[in-house]
């Protein structure tokens, strides 16, 4: 029990805070954590006394488990049998949020990127070398978004030609337009996404595309994962007919975009569903769907995925969108290794409406410095919890 751990020298640093401690112990016992680290928060944050925010800290470490996302996905609608029917499958992507298509991509395309991207990380350390290197298994503590290190994986990731000519794959630019119109287009902005196993702290929380892209609302996004993928290995799931509940809040979440979207009380009726993906497989959803990565729970190998953009000629983007991720490199760094010049640069031939970025849309409420700080704090102590237990020591 947090409130009881304090010892008779630090007891006169928090007894003025007795009556709130007792509130906290109360509320964890009724197994409410989220109501109990507010609280906590509440005198911590503003009395700045050291105690109170070790026991803080110690709370979200304890409390990671029970406030875990407790998602059981049913599985997704496969939607082959609709392909070649634009109006069939509009139907069911502006119906369920989503669409889900098996094996239509060229497995030699997804496995040349994830060579690639594999060699790097493997010169980098973060996985094996050798034969094992196709299966990326994690040798380092992991990489976050953000921080340098990732950064010295990313940035040479993010150039390869391989990565964004595969935005513009043919039988992807077919279904697109299918889906969307004959004027699609993707936008250069391509993602990579390099997830570390042993980090269900970090899994992208249930969030909406809309407030980090903005535009069209019909843009579309194509979740490919670059290997075989189950569920519990960190594929993405989808809140089915989300795409209907309109913009949502947003809060501070250590995962990718930190940020997650606050559900409505009327969408509590959904149902999340999912797949065990096999390379090859496509996920599309337009940016008002909600959608999260499952955890992953193998504790080896990193899941390695990319997400694109999809929308139609004449309609409104944001200057972001035509950058590359993260906005560290310029095209002319990005371009600098490729064999073809034939997509360089392609979309100053489309017709598009740039519109403002509208920073409202993507605002964090006011507290998300100390919510960043103390997430970051509980998971580092968490996962250097579990690698010491597992192995003995600690990774670098
Ligand atoms: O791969 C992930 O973890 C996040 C993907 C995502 O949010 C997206 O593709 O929009
Ligand atoms: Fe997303």
């Amino acid at each position: 029990m947090i409130t009881e751990k304090h010892t008779a020298s630090d007891g006169a640093d928090i007894e003025p805070y007795r009556k709130v401690l007792d509130e906290v112990d109360r509320l964890i016992e009724a197994g409410d954590y989220e109501a109990g680290i507010a609280a906590m928060q509440k005198v911590a944050r503003s009395s700045g006394n050291e105690e109170l925010m070790r026991r803080l800290i110690e709370l979200r470490v304890e409390a990671i488990p029970s406030l875990a996302d407790k998602i059981h996905p049913e599985p997704m609608f496969e939607a082959n049998s609709l392909l070649d029917n634009t109006v069939g499958l509009r139907q069911r992507l502006a119906q369920d949020g989503y669409l889900f298509l098996r094996n239509i991509l060229p497995a030699e395309r997804l496995l040349e990127l994830r060579d690639q991207i594999t060699q790097i990380l493997a010169e980098l350390k973060w996985i094996k070398l050798g034969s094992e290197r196709m299966q990326a298994r994690a040798i380092c503590r992991p990489r976050r978004e953000g921080q340098p290190k990732f950064f010295q994986a990313h940035d040479r990731i993010v150039k390869l030609e391989a990565l964004h000519s595969l935005a513009h794959e043919h039988t992807l630019i077919d279904v697109m337009r299918q889906v969307l119109g004959d004027s699609v287009f993707p936008h250069p902005l391509s993602i990579v996404r390099l997830i570390f196993p042993d980090s269900p702290e970090l899994a992208t929380p249930p969030h909406q595309d809309f407030p980090n892209n903005q535009g069209t609302p019909n843009l579309t996004a194509a979740w490919i994962p670059l290997a075989d993928c189950d569920i519990k290995e960190g594929s993405l799931a989808v809140l089915e007919g989300s795409n209907q509940f309109g913009v949502l809040p947003l809060k501070f979440h250590l995962g990718a975009g930190n940020r997650r979207a606050v559900l409505s009380e009327s969408m509590r009726s959904l149902r999340w569903v999912g797949a065990d993906f096999k390379l090859g497989d496509v996920l599309l959803f337009p940016s008002h769907t909600v959608h999260k990565a499952m955890e992953n729970h193998n504790t080896e190998t990193m899941r390695l995925s990319v997400d694109f953009r999809y929308q139609l000629e004449g309609e409104a983007l944001t200057k972001g969108c035509l950058q590359p991720h993260f906005q560290r490199l310029s095209w002319e760094d990005i371009y600098s290794d490729w064999q073809s010049d034939e997509l360089k640069y392609y979309w100053r031939k489309k017709h598009y409406v740039e519109v403002p970025w509208n920073e409202d849309l993507h605002r964090l409420p006011d507290d998300h410095v100390d919510e960043a700080y103390e997430q970051t704090l509980a998971y580092n102590i968490a996962l250097t919890r579990r690698q010491q237990k597992r192995t003995g020591r600690d990774q670098d």
